[in-house]
């Protein structure tokens, strides 16, 4: 381990401002080495979190720590923050059960002033702090740091809009690195480069000095000028963010220290709203970010073994290679080579949604408009309208921004888009703001939507062909997980409203959805062993219900256990029990077993996935409870806190 001499002195975070602008390189040079050691075994944000090391720590140097407000936009770039405020000891917990959450958390640090993970809507809710202070007359300042990519959010032109409008005091520093995850899109992205490139105002002072040297008078005309220094600098570069009431600086160099600290020292004390336009490397200092900042976004994680007691003893989860992702991806490279009408769509996840292999695939195909949820449905909307079928790929927490969209644009216009939301159910790692936990509930709620989960690849692959055939909106949810080989079970075609029973038995019936079929099929084996007999169905959808066989696991069973990787209330169970009271069915017998109402943390998805008994083994615990006629089994207290966010 090489030495931190700088790092070790930082006691508490006002040790930065003693700090002279050498020494502070060291320590930012050591920051960095602390970050891809721990991320590069946990995985996490890297070339966003490298890249504003220097910033993060020019802030510091200026701004008072603990009475200024320093929000960071989705928060997955604070690595440097949580080093400075008191959590290095834990640093190397990073994202692990437990251990450090990979965004501001605020139950972590009194200087995490927010939960974040979804970006674009710091500026909003700085601009709120603002004005409570405004109100309240409160010293201090209030600091906004965003991403050119989450600039594409229309939630952050929302508030720019208000910020410029009310004219009170704010920072928001535009922190430009030219990429999102993957390159930064739009017309957007091509407008800051130009700001990036414009000359400098220093260039254009010279080029006045010559010019105005030739003029009898032209030395006072020049004085005059410089007094106006500010307002020319404007009125000569005039941009969007001027014209929206900002003062704008930059752009400027955010790995100069010694700028970053003279211009923020200069912006602090400005009384109106400022745009500090910084350019950074996304994943400075590590040996790839000349050549692949898209690959640095984020570490993949090396997996360790998280412990024996996650899986029982010699049983490998019936696991085959792919991801429902590639599933979902193989299906519509597929389906598009028969069908010129697909295209897809991307809210700047690319990567994550499978769809960059689909673009290689499929040049021009692929529409990424950036991190704008809202957009991608609207628009997917606007091409089924006019004769497309658009595949609209988003992780199901960020589909949580297009309610709005999905609800008119979508389904009150009954437009056939497929709209499928990956990494639905326990994301995993990143914790709260990622775990896609209520799409169920909130989508089934719309009349002419259909919500269907394939339990293995060839129901992806059905659904998928349907989904691009039907004549409405549908809603395809795809577990963050590999899909399970189930080769050897019988397969009924899908169609849509209907499930299909996998296997019979008569003690009780498991009807599980999506991902939690292949788990309440392990249930079944393991009951199996002690004699008991269970049904098991694949449900398929959970609008429409199939209510006919709903109703006939309810008459032929003792009792019912619907199984989803989903929010207990409004999901799927919840959906299935309405039906059974609506028909006048005996609703007592059913059991849903499905995620508390509580919001998860963070911690690998296996590990929530067990520690909530939706897993094999969970899953047969509740059907021996049932059976006993006993409670259903109780999360752990000793680990709740570690599980389930209650603050
Ligand atoms: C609403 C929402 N959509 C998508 C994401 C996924 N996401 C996390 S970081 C990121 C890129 C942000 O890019 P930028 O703002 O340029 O910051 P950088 O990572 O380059 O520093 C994306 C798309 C998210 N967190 N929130």
């Amino acid at each position: 381990m090489a030495e931190t001499p700088f790092l070790d002195g930082i006691q508490q975070p006002e040790d930065v401002q003693k700090l002279n602008l050498e020494e502070l390189s060291h320590l930012a040079r050591e920051i960095r080495e602390e970050i891809m050691q721990v991320v590069m075994k946990n995985g996490g944000h890297l070339g966003s979190n490298l890249g504003v090391v220097d910033l993060t720590l020019a802030i510091y140097k200026i701004f008072d720590i603990r009475k200024d407000l320093i929000i960071w936009d989705g928060s997955y770039q604070t690595y440097a923050h949580k080093l400075l405020t008191g959590r290095r000891e834990r640093f190397h917990t990073l994202r692990k059960f437990g251990g450090v959450c990979g965004f501001g958390w605020k139950p972590e640090s009194e200087f995490d002033p927010f939960n974040f993970g979804h970006v674009g809507t710091s500026l909003a809710t700085a601009y709120g702090c603002t004005v409570a202070d405004h109100r309240m007359e409160r010293d201090r300042r209030v600091v906004s740091i965003i991403g050119d990519g989450s600039m594409t959010s229309g939630v952050a032109y929302e508030a720019l809009n208000n910020i410029g409008h009310t004219r009170l005091p704010m920072t928001v520093i535009l922190n430009d690195n030219g990429f999102s995850i993957a390159k930064t899109v739009g017309a957007l992205s091509s407008y800051f480069q130009q700001l990036r490139t414009a000359p400098l105002y220093d260039e254009a002072k010279k080029e006045i000095h010559k010019f105005l040297q030739h003029f009898p008078g032209g030395k006072s005309v020049e004085s005059m000028l410089e007094g106006m220094r500010r307002g020319l600098k404007q009125s000569l570069f005039p941009n969007m963010f001027t014209a929206l009431g900002f003062q704008y600086y930059g752009p400027i160099d955010g790995h100069d220290l010694s700028k970053l600290t003279r211009v923020l020292q200069n912006v602090k004390h400005q009384d109106k709203p400022v745009l500090l336009h910084v350019v950074t490397q996304k994943g400075k200092g590590h040996p790839d970010a000349g050549t692949d900042p898209y690959g640095l976004h984020k570490a993949v994680e090396v997996k360790v073994p998280t412990g024996a007691k996650l899986e029982p003893e010699g049983k490998e989860p019936p696991i085959a290679s792919k991801s429902y992702t590639r599933a979902f991806v193989d299906a519509l490279t597929d389906l598009s080579e028969k069908d010129p009408k697909i295209v897809a769509i991307t809210a700047a996840m690319p990567d994550g949604t499978g769809l960059v292999d689909y673009e290689k695939k499929f040049p021009g195909r692929v529409y990424d408009v950036g991190i704008s949820e809202q957009c991608a449905v609207g628009f997917a909307a606007g091409l089924a309208h006019s004769g497309l079928r658009p595949v609209c790929a988003i992780y199901s927490s960020f589909s949580q921004r297009a309610y709005d969209i999905v609800f008119q644009e979508m389904c009150l216009n009954n437009l056939p888009v497929t709209l499928v939301l990956d990494r639905a159910g326990i994301a995993g790692e990143d914790g709260p703001t990622h775990h896609g936990n209520f799409d169920i509930a909130f989508l089934r709620t719309f009349p002419n939507i259909t919500l269907m989960a394939p339990k293995d690849e060839k129901d992806v692959r059905e659904m998928l062909a349907l989904a691009t055939r039907a004549e409405g909106p549908v809603v395809i949810r795809l577990p963050r997980e590999k899909t399970p080989s189930l080769e050897h079970l019988p397969h009924t075609p899908v169609e849509i409203g209907k499930g299909e029973i996998l296997r019979e038995g008569k003690d009780g019936a498991i009807l599980g959805y999506g991902v939690m079929v292949a788990r309440a099929l392990e249930a079944a084996d393991m009951l199996q062993k002690e004699g008991i007999e269970v049904t098991v169905a694949n449900a398929r959808f959970a609008k429409p219900i199939d209510t006919e066989l709903a109703c006939r696991l309810v008459q032929n069973h003792p009792w019912v256990l619907t199984v989803e990787d989903h929010a207990c209330q409004g999901g799927f169970g919840s959906a299935v029990l309405e039906e059974l009271a609506l028909r006048n069915e005996d609703s007592r017998k059913i059991h849903l077993h499905a995620i508390p109402d509580r919001f998860l943390q963070h911690a690998d998805r296996e590990e929530l996935v067990h520690y909530l008994h939706l897993d094999g083994e969970g899953i047969a615990d509740v059907c021996r409870m049932i059976i006993a006629k006993e409670p259903a089994p109780q999360p752990d207290p000793e680990q709740r806190k570690h599980f389930f966010y209650e603050g």
